[in-house]
Order: structure tokens, then sequence, then C-alpha cells
């Protein structure tokens, strides 16, 4: 299948989107294309993050900033390095992105391609030297090429994207990502500038006894919420909250777990965005044999109708977010 290509292990990122391009006879190489460049831009960002806490310290070491200037909060240059990677690379004609009210026309007019994207998610974290991420989301556009771009093609459903992934900025990096045919994961080697096939068709365990949940807000969840929160309780699971989707779902998808972020009081439609936050994270979910509900539905079955617009998540193994699915039906 074109989901195992038997590729050892150590396999280069661009060596593996080589081959399963191959695989394709009538692709034109341009996704391939727009996956480097994702690619190049998370390397620019890993080398930002491993170096922002001696950024203040610039002076003491020696090294000036050439332009003089000041120095930016990590996610703006997160996005700014993000949307000049994919102005540049021209696949992609406009970006949706959490640092943008609106849609970010890069006049790319012959781009076939939309992206959606979190340039770094986990905004408590950047600061306090705790795992962060990025998450995208790629569709093809609607619209005919060379005119203008219109809603159809930003607000696709989950379950149009060609692709979707996620690079986490953790103990190390790693770079996962699907174009539909099973999940992938690359460890950056940050020596070689590279990253290496290190976690080949990834698989969710289907049952799992992690549970992540920010419970500060408890006595504010529905009350299928609080039920399953107490049942997750019952059995002994291990509560773990990064706080970082990303690192949660990252490790939520390696040992067995469930992350939710579900309405409360003070965020009524959960706090997580449909478009470049739970889409690209659901779609790799399920590919990996997982699932992702909002407590009812599907996730990638919900027709966005804002650039912005929230969702309550449930996402994870399989097991687990169905069982918080039946809290939700018994309640109706
Ligand atoms: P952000 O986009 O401002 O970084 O918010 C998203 C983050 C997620 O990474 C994380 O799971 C969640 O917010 C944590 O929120 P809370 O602090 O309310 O638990
Ligand atoms: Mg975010």
């Amino acid at each position: 299948t074109k989901e195992n290509l038997g590729l050892p292990v150590g396999t280069t990122l661009d060596r593996f989107i080589k081959r399963k391009q191959d695989d394709f006879p009538y692709a034109t190489g341009e996704l391939s294309q727009l996956l480097r460049d994702i690619a190049l831009a998370g390397k620019i960002i890993n080398r930002e993050i491993t170096r922002c806490g001696l950024i203040n310290l610039a002076g003491a070491f020696g090294a000036t900033n050439v332009q003089g200037e000041e120095q930016q909060k990590l996610d703006v240059v997160a996005n700014i390095r993000f949307i000049r990677a994919l102005r540049n690379g021209g696949e992609v004609c406009a970006i949706i992105s959490e640092e943008d009210e609106g849609i970010i026309d890069l006049e790319n007019p012959n781009g076939k391609y939309v992206v959606a994207m979190d340039p770094l998610d986990g905004s408590s974290n950047i600061d306090v030297n705790v795992s962060i991420g990025t998450i995208f989301s790629i569709y093809r556009r609607k619209s005919a090429p060379g005119g203008p771009i219109t809603d159809e093609d930003v607000l696709q459903k989950g379950s149009e994207q060609v692709a979707a992934g996620y690079l986490l900025y953790g103990t190390s990096s790693i770079l996962v990502y699907t174009t539909g045919y099973g999940v992938n994961g690359f460890t950056y080697e940050p020596s070689l500038g590279e990253f290496f096939l290190s976690h080949q068709s990834l698989k969710s365990p289907e049952d799992g006894k992690i549970y992540s949940v920010n419970e500060g807000s408890y006595n504010t969840f529905e009350p299928a919420v609080k039920e399953y929160i107490e049942y997750c309780k019952s059995r002994e699971f291990s509560g773990r909250y990064i706080g970082s989707l990303v690192a949660d779902f990252h490790r939520n998808l390696m040992k067995g777990g469930i992350y939710f972020y579900p309405a409360s009081a003070k965020a009524p439609n959960g706090k997580l965005r449909l478009v470049y936050e739970c889409n690209a994270l659901a779609f790799i979910a399920e590919q990996a044999g997982g699932a992702a509900t909002d407590g009812h539905q599907r996730i990638l079955d919900i027709t966005p109708t804002k650039l912005h617009q929230r969702t309550p998540l449930f996402i994870g193994s399989k097991k687990m977010v169905e069982q918080a699915g039946h809290f939700f039906k018994q309640a109706t």
C-alpha cells in the first residue's frame, strides 16, 4: 500500500517526500515542495526557540542584531517566518493564521493550495522553557486561479484536508504529518539540519490511561464532562496537562490517552480553534487510528462559518473518545 513504503528509519524527510511523490504518477510535485517549505520554516523556528533565552543576553556575549531591530515575540517571529517561506515557495495562494484577523493573500495567483496554521501554539509556555508547537493544515484551492480568494477556499471542512501536520519543539523536535495515507514522524538532528524518519506508520493505542484537561474550570463544565472526569478518576487514570496542545496530543498519541478542552462558563465553545488547531490534529488522530469529536460529532465533519471559530475538542485514543461521547449521549 501507499501507507507502508518500507523506507527504513533514518531516511531523510526529503527522500521520504520524494518517494511518496513517485507513488502518484500524476503528482506535480507542488505538495511535496510545500511540505519542504514548511519543514524549512520549522527549522528556522526551532533555531529561534532554542536561542530565545539568550536573546536578552545578546550584548553580553558579543552578538548584535544586524538591523538593530527590537526583538519580537516568538509567536510573531514564527508567523513571519511561515508566511515568508510559503510566499516564496509559490505553491500557496492564501494563509489563515492564528496571528492574523483576516485572510493573508500571498499574491501567488497560481498557488493551488491554502494553508491554515497556528505558527506557535502554547503561548503560555513560550517564555518558560516548556514545549510548544506549530500546527498546519493544507487544502486545495477551490476557486479559479488568478481570481480573488473566496470563503469557499478558506472555510473548508477538515475532511477536505490534503495534508496536515505539526512540529513539536520538545526535548527533541519532531515533525509529524499525514497526506491521508498514514502518519509518519521525523525527528530533527540539529547538527546536520535534517529531519530523519523516526516514527513510521504511527498508530495510536486504541485505549489508554491518561487524561489531559485543565480541571481548573471543572465547576463550570457540563454535567457530561464532569461525569467523564469522575470516570477517569474512578479508574485511577493519570492526569497529565502540559497546556501545549501539540505536546499533550503527541504524548497521548505515543502512550494512549485523551486530551479534551470542553465548553465552560468562561469559554462557551471551548478555547481551541477549529480551522487551524483542531482540524489538523483530528486528521492525524484518525489517520493513526484514533478519533476526534466535539463531544457529539466528528471534528472533520464540521463546516466552519468563521475563520477563527472555536469548538470543544475531545481527541486521542479511539475508545477513550467514544467513552467520553457516551456521557454526552446519556445526557440527551
Ligand atoms: P494559544 O493558541 O493562545 O497558545 O492557546 C492554545 C493553548 C493550547 O496549546 C493548550 O492546550 C490550551 O491553550 C491551554 O489552555 P488553558 O491554559 O486554558 O488550559
Ligand atoms: Mg494556538
